[in-house]
């Protein structure tokens, strides 16, 4: 966004709270962090010469190649200075009488603006969980998504892990093989696909590098802004027989990662062929876990696949049979307390020297609800969103001229490849300044009613799928007294783009420009 707007001859500023730019891959250092998306599509499409001088290393980059990505970019662009680094965004004012943007810091500092665009991240605010005692525990306390920087030795130690989602499964595998004892706090089973992490091949590298153009725009033909793995079968799941199903499985599960969900084109509508995959899944942990009890409790029984988001390992399942390991389901024995010496259960305590809480975040709309935020007439954005986030397109709220969202709620954002859908609001961003600024216009805002056209819209094409079935941070119901909405667009990538396209092409249908 500094880029693009800076190459508009624009001033911009820059606040990050973090001491360096990589934003989620700054923050999240816990062991074995990387991306599910594969590397040679997770990166900027932005600038041919960036692309083709950078090489990962392996299939998936671990989060400290994707951090030196991202410092390599700013260095490259020359971006840092027009960052203010360590320094949060307290407050952001719409002024009526000059239509700019008066923006605070924690720093002092108060910048006015014509627009500000909040780049704020979707999983940027973690959850802690409250659980009584917890502030009284005697050792250290590790969340995934604030990982201290100088890294966490755990040899020789009892740890105990509350949580089982995508942060959870990457690191219990590296936990277990450094600590002395670990102990896992399960509330819910996840659906988990192999990764089949592999290093980079050369030849795979030079053919995207030299195809470049061709496989972004097809990424970008894709559901999820990636490329399809493998060819998909373009018929419903259960049309087909029982071994050609199951064959279709067998193939998604060899090739690994996240296009199993794709094996057949209705999983995520069609809940008697989501539970065929569901049931293939639970096949695996069963073969893999030895104790039966353990693969009982590891397997998902309480939602369709793809209704929380699907997680991918390297080594997860197999680590329960690790004489180290420990796995407690919460269902049967939740937890009462964390005491001065660990984790105490409905049945007993759990005695560590470290906990870790792979509790998640307060997806989507819990870093933006901690910056006061107000637009026109005193209204504030977080009593705007009291009852679910709502937002144009993801892109922009009415009330709130001139105020841009970055893979804002209403938006795929979560639901695809973020970087792709990054550059493309990005993209949009900019060439709505652009036309603002050619057309000499001073204020551009969502229309009330096109956005409710929206929400009614985002909300009809997800209520016949299987998302909203899960109690996930998808529809935050991970966070108490949060309201229950799905946030992301379902709509998928490719259709997304279309309309946002027809917008721009129909002189900004849907929002009122001044
Ligand atoms: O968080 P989560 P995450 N007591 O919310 C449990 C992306 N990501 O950080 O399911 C006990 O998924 C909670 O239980 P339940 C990705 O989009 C990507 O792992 O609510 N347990 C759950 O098991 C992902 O989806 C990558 O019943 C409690 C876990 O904590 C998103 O980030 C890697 C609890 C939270 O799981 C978030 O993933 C990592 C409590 N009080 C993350 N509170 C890659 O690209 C919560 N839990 C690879």
């Amino acid at each position: 966004m500094l880029h693009k707007l800076r190459g508009l001859g624009l001033i911009v500023r820059v606040f990050e709270a973090g001491h360096d730019v990589g934003g989620t891959w700054y923050w999240n250092r816990y062991p074995g962090a990387r991306c599910d998306v594969e590397s040679m599509e997770y990166s900027f499409s932005f600038d041919e010469d960036l692309e083709q001088e950078w090489s990962w290393t392996e299939r998936y980059a671990t989060q400290p190649e994707i951090l030196s990505y991202a410092r390599h970019v700013a260095d490259r662009f020359d971006l840092r200075r027009d960052i203010s680094f360590s320094t949060r965004v307290t407050s952001a004012t719409f002024g009526e009488a000059n239509g700019t943007w008066l923006v605070t810091t924690d720093k002092g500092e108060e910048v006015r603006a014509q627009y500000c665009v909040m780049a704020t991240g979707c999983l940027s605010t973690v959850n802690r969980p409250d659980i009584p005692g917890l502030d009284g525990f005697a050792g250290p306390v590790y969340q995934t998504g604030l990982w201290p920087h100088e890294g966490v030795d755990f040899t020789g130690k009892a740890v105990c892990v509350i949580g089982t989602g995508s942060s959870a499964i990457q690191s219990i595998p590296v936990i277990a093989r450094q600590a002395a004892q670990l102990t896992v706090f399960q509330r819910t089973a996840n659906y988990v696909a192999p990764a089949r992490n592999q290093p980079m091949s050369e030849a795979y590298e030079e053919h995207f590098k030299a195809n470049y153009k061709d496989l972004r725009r097809k990424q970008l033909q894709g559901y999820f802004g990636a490329l399809p793995s493998g060819e998909p079968r373009m018929v419903p799941s259960m049309s087909v027989g029982d071994d050609e199903r199951e064959a279709a499985y067998e193939e998604g599960w060899e090739r690994g990662g996240l296009g199993l969900l794709g094996s057949f084109p209705d999983l995520l509508f069609d809940r008697d062929g989501n539970e065929t995959l569901a049931e293939f899944v639970r096949g695996k942990i069963r073969a893999t876990v030895k104790n039966p009890a353990t693969a009982e409790l590891l397997c998902p029984d309480d939602h369709p696949v793809g209704s929380k988001r699907m997680c991918i390992d390297t080594g997860y399942f197999e680590t329960f049979n690790r004489d180290n390991v420990t796995l407690v389901g919460l269902k049967a024995e939740p937890i009462e307390r964390i005491s001065s010496e660990g984790v105490v259960t409905a049945k007993q305590a759990y005695p560590c020297d470290a906990l870790v809480l792979a509790t998640g975040f307060d997806a989507m709309t819990g870093t933006l609800a901690k910056i006061a935020i107000t637009g026109r007439g005193g209204r504030t954005l977080k009593d705007e969103w009291a009852d679910g986030p709502v937002a144009y397109l993801g892109l922009m709220v009415a009330g709130f001229p001139n105020l841009f969202l970055v893979t804002g709620p209403g938006s795929p954002s979560v639901l695809s490849n973020m970087l792709v859908s990054i550059e493309q609001h990005v993209d949009w961003i900019a060439g709505c300044i652009e036309a603002l600024r050619e057309r000499g216009a001073g204020v551009i805002e969502a229309d009330p009613a096109a956005q409710e056209d929206w929400l009614e819209h985002g909300a009809a094409v997800a209520a016949p799928t299987v998302y909203p079935d899960g109690k996930s941070w998808y529809t935050g119901a991970n966070i108490a007294g949060k309201p229950r909405t799905f946030m992301a667009y379902i709509g998928g990538v490719p259709g997304y783009r279309k309309i946002c396209d027809a917008v721009t092409a129909g002189d900004y249908a849907g929002f009122a420009i001044d």
